[in-house]
């Protein structure tokens, strides 16, 4: 690595979703001494930086994605102290803290937006108020100023009585959106920003980033027929002034002086906007979250709801393509799991007993050996698997209710909606971590019920077991910081079009990784005519316990890594 290189090119992070991690005051929702308490824990699995889901004073309508005050702590995760205490004990491990900025929307119950309700208030333009549509009653069906749909069901408007106008929330109503054409709430945000940064945080996971700029005036978007409300968000995402912003708060923070993390949350980014983003010529972001890898198992055109199954060359293609795409200009985070999506291992690999362990560990290998920044999300590195809920009361989130009551009332029968949020609710990723065969998160009743699985998969278990998911994770971890050809080497996407292997080559001067990985359950061929010669390669990682001498054929869910000098 180069003098000037990033330092987050050879990190990997690990995702600490605060109310689901650890529990010290067993009031069955996790919190910062929780965390405080595992840093050995996260050491010990080698990450570099953990970003840590929002902390803040919030009403907790999108479990803290609805920020009340951003200089504070909520009651419910610790002080202030707490959390300069948690920056200290990484900081003090070699690791560093990312946090969580959520500056698209603030919560309702922010003091802007309280103020901002007064239309007389010199603070009225931070969000966006709107009348009703030309010709209609204000408050009268169909009267909303756009027909644009919240990402969390209904319109993206509410109406306010008091002022006779609507406001803006792309989320809940209880999120509206700040008005970033307003140089004020910049302004405010980037003073925050530096707050924090004293305070000691090395960088941010910016939320929704590129919805920031809007598409001014805010017009009405097309709809699919029948429809009353558009959901199509790139109508509303990657704004005119962008690129603007993202300059401008490097600028005001001191973000490339400081060499700060940064990765952008972003609906509907493709490839080349992402590479003008994340340009090493420029400073706007460290990297992006994109979507498109994680939307390949629902229908085109249609919602996360609609379900449909994966087609491995369409992931393989769409990775491949982002790894060229962003090439060395720009940069890629890997991801498979966070906070909203559901567990990898049931969505993409097979969560039976059977094939669990092995699918956890083959899909960890082919994402960490791609060339990007890894994200691991708590509980991934378990192989944790879906939460199995069978009712709609069993779900605690907002997006998941509002899905069940709208689709219900429409007529979607409760089996099918079920059967949708079983597979995709973002609580599935938010049952509580479990530390021991009996949890081990709380000694009071958590806040959402363990995992029916926890008494297997557990920290404690998989800590006890050198072939356990925990392991193979620890040791892609230490492998990256050991090769420079996992970090810097290029990609190429062997067999393309095979559905059933996923195989791909890293190269870095004279020196290559090969991985070859059987994505399925049943015993594979490996075409050999197609990979490299394997005479001078070293078995560096393996999915199985005891790998046979050849490759021909690859076992359930069997992957390999091989170095080739
Ligand atoms: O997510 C943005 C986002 O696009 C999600 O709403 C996503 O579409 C959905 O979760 C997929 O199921 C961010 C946060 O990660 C999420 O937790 C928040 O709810 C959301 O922004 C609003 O702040």
């Amino acid at each position: 690595m180069s003098e000037t290189d990033p330092w987050w090119k050879s990190a990997v992070v690990y995702q600490i979703y605060p109310r689901s991690f650890a529990d010290s005051d067993g009031d069955g929702v996790g919190d910062l001494r929780g965390a405080i308490g595992k840093l050995d824990y996260l050491k010990g699995l080698g990450v570099d930086v953990v970003w840590l889901s929002p902390v803040y004073r919030s009403p907790m309508d999108d479990n803290g994605y609805d920020i009340a005050d951003y200089r504070d702590v909520d009651p419910l995760f610790g002080t202030l102290d707490d959390l300069d205490e948690l920056i200290a004990g990484l900081h003090a491990r070699g690791m560093k803290l990312v946090m969580d900025l959520v500056v698209n929307h603030t919560s309702d119950e922010h003091a802007w937006f309280q103020e901002s309700r007064d239309p007389s208030s010199v603070k009225r333009d931070w969000y966006f108020w709107r009348p009703a549509r030309e010709g209609f009653e204000p408050g009268a069906q169909g009267a909303e100023p756009t027909n644009w749909a919240s990402f969390f069901g209904g319109p993206a408007w509410t109406y306010d009585e008091a002022s006779g106008e609507y406001f803006l929330h792309l989320f809940s109503p209880k999120q509206p959106d700040l008005n970033w054409e307003n140089p004020e709430v910049r302004a405010a945000v980037y003073d925050m920003m530096r707050w924090w940064v004293d305070r000691g945080v090395d960088g941010f996971r910016m939320d929704v980033i590129n919805l920031i700029s809007k598409p001014i005036p805010l017009t009405d978007g097309a709809v699919a027929p029948g429809q009353p409300l558009s959901y199509d968000v790139s109508q509303v995402a990657n704004g005119p002034r962008m690129i603007e912003f993202l300059e401008e708060m490097n600028r005001e923070v001191g973000i490339g002086e400081r060499r700060l993390f940064t990765v952008g949350e972003m609906i509907a980014v493709d490839v080349d906007r992402a590479r003008e983003y994340t340009s090493q010529h420029h400073d706007r972001l460290g990297m992006v979250f994109t979507f498109e890898h994680v939307t390949l198992d629902q229908e085109p055109g249609g919602m996360k709801w609609d379900l449909k199954p994966l087609s491995l060359p369409d992931l393989k293609r769409t990775m491949a393509r982002w790894q060229k795409g962003l090439g060395t200009e720009g940069w890629n985070s890997l991801y498979f799991e966070n906070h909203d999506q559901p567990r990898v291992v049931s969505r993409y690999g097979d969560d039976s007993p059977e094939h669990r362990v092995a699918s956890a560990k083959t899909l960890a290998t082919v994402l960490h050996l791609h060339r990007g920044t890894p994200y691991v999300y708590e509980g991934q590195e378990l192989g944790m698997i879906n939460a199995g809920f069978t009712t709609a009361g069993d779900y605690r989130d907002i997006e998941s209710r509002n899905f069940y009551t709208i689709a219900t009332g429409q007529g979607v029968p409760a089996e099918r909606a079920l059967a949708a949020l079983a597979a995709k609710s973002r609580d599935n990723a938010r049952t509580p971590m479990p530390w021991t065969p009996e949890g081990g998160f709380t000694t009071g009743t958590p806040w959402l019920p363990y995992n029916a699985a926890a008494p297997e998969i557990n920290v404690e278990a998989e800590l006890a077991d050198e072939d356990s998911v925990y392991h193979h994770y620890r040791r892609l971890i230490a492998l990256r910081h050991e090769l420079e050809v996992v970090r810097e080497g290029r990609f190429e996407l062997l067999l393309p079009d095979d559905e059933r292997i996923w195989a791909f080559t890293r190269t870095l001067r004279d020196e290559q990784l090969m991985v070859i990985a059987n994505m399925t359950s049943q015993v594979a061929g490996v075409p050999m005519g197609s990979i490299p010669s394997l005479e001078r390669a070293e078995l560096v990682l393996t999915s199985l316990p005891a790998a046979a001498d050849d490759v021909q054929t690859l076992e359930p869910w069997e992957s390999r890594v091989y170095r080739i000098r």
